[in-house]
């Protein structure tokens, strides 16, 4: 199962990457791709398409695409679809830092929702239709053993 995290422009500019990919490693979750980018406002858009017309979309979209993310797709091969969602959303945390568990990435790093730090599909399906903005399936490797 693959899930796609994106580590936003201000864990970036506070070189908060590698700690972050961390976190998810220690899990045994493998990292199957990931690479530094530029957002443009149309790949911003597409990715938080389900807040268009919301009060913060302009400001998410600004933010998104100021200065470097850098995007990761994440395996594990040890939960079905779901769980594995549910685990990399729990190492996240909830949406606002201020009620983000300590311990989780927005809880350890966050202060602002509207800043949060990280992004992670929520969804199997939102994994599905994200990951496809940032790679290609040529970018993305896989480290289950595959018997053919
Ligand atoms: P999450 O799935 O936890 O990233 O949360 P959402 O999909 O609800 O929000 C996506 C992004 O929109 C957040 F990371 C930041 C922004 N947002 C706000 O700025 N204000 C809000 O009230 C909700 C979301």
């Amino acid at each position: 199962m693959n899930t796609l995290i994106i580590i936003k422009p201000w864990a970036v500019q506070r070189g908060l990457v590698g700690e972050i990919l961390a976190r998810f490693e220690r899990h045994g979750i493998r990292i199957a791709a990931v690479k530094a980018v530029l957002l443009s406002k149309d790949k911003a858009e597409k990715l938080y398409a389900v807040h268009e017309g919301k009060p913060f979309f302009k400001d998410v979209v600004g933010h998104m695409t100021s200065t470097p993310i850098v995007a990761a797709v994440l395996e594990t091969d040890m939960l079905d679809d779901e769980a594995a969602v549910a685990l990399v959303r729990k190492i996240v945390g909830v949406t606002d830092p201020t009620k983000a568990e300590m311990g989780t990435i927005r809880g350890d790093f966050g202060m602002r929702k509207d800043r949060n730090i990280i992004h992670a599909s929520d969804s199997p399906e939102s994994a599905e239709y994200e990951i496809p903005l940032f790679f290609t399936k040529n970018d993305i490797v896989s480290y289950v053993k595959q018997v053919i």
